[in-house]
């Protein structure tokens, strides 16, 4: 499974917190005993006590139809209400601070000085053009785990009507209006890749998120432009041939820049 690649990053980074990985019921024993052998703790989480028709309003064809992926493609196991699983670290009071990271991302550099930003940090969901450095991209954040805020967000989430077209990413922005905005370089999105060249700069990139068509996909449309950010995941995921990331190429046009 995808969280194999991104564990193994973590744990290859020399971390000194603890890495959990939150699941649903729907993975298997055989799938998970990879990640424990790696030194991961395992949390099962059910989905939240929303309402029916809460559910009915994010069911995935739904939410396709009313609010369309325009920029980019997402695999079909994309299931919207499991988005919403991730509200659950909040429960986990047993930490002061917990950095999430999504399973299609890569920590290519230690990341431990996150723990000392305050709730909440994101990234911005940059990956077209800089206009966007206002909106959150909720693949990497920093929240201080509370049964009562925890409590207040389920009052807001399933609030009669409530409707979350990005899921726990609207979620979050709307319950953190005031969220710190992280550096880019700890939720590098792929798309920057190509479309934001001159911001990729391997010497400053912590943590890599494949945002839609995902790496372990076979030959998607974006795959050729996407090339050597999907080799640099297939490495860490099989666990041979990690590159330095020092010794990386940047994009074109950042050499080009940098030449001038
Ligand atoms: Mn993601």
């Amino acid at each position: 499974m995808a969280a194999l690649a991104l564990v193994r990053s973590i744990m290859l980074t020399g971390t000194t917190a603890d890495v959990v990985v939150l699941h649903t019921g729907a993975v298997t024993p055989d799938q998970l005993s990879p990640l424990r052998d790696l030194g991961a703790h395992l949390m099962l989480a059910e989905h939240l006590p929303t309402s029916s028709e809460f559910n009915a309003r994010h069911q995935r064809d739904r939410i396709h139809a009313v609010s369309p992926f325009l920029k980019g493609g997402k695999p079909l196991f994309h299931t919207p209400l499991d988005n919403f699983i991730k509200l659950r670290l909040w429960e986990l009071e047993q930490y002061e601070r917990l950095v999430f990271i999504d399973a299609d991302a890569l920590v290519v550099r230690n990341c431990d000085s996150l723990f000392g930003y305050p709730e909440f940090s994101g990234a911005p969901n940059v990956y077209e053009t800089l206009a966007d450095f206002h909106r959150l991209n909720a693949g990497v954040f920093v929240a201080q785990p509370s049964k009562k805020t925890f409590g207040n967000m389920l009052k807001m989430l399933n609030a009669p009507d409530a409707y979350w077209p990005r899921t726990d990413q609207s979620f979050l922005q709307h319950y953190f209006p005031d969220w710190h905005g992280l550096p880019v370089f700890y939720n590098m999105l792929q798309y920057v890749w190509f479309n934001l060249p001159e911001l990729w700069d391997w010497k400053s990139v912590k943590i890599v998120h494949y945002q839609y068509e995902k790496p372990w996909e076979k030959d998607h449309p974006k795959a050729a432009k996407l090339r050597p950010l999907i080799d640099l995941w297939q490495a860490y995921f099989e666990g041979s041939n990690i590159p330095d990331i020092e010794t990386l190429a940047n994009p074109l046009g950042t050499d080009a820049q940098n030449c001038g």
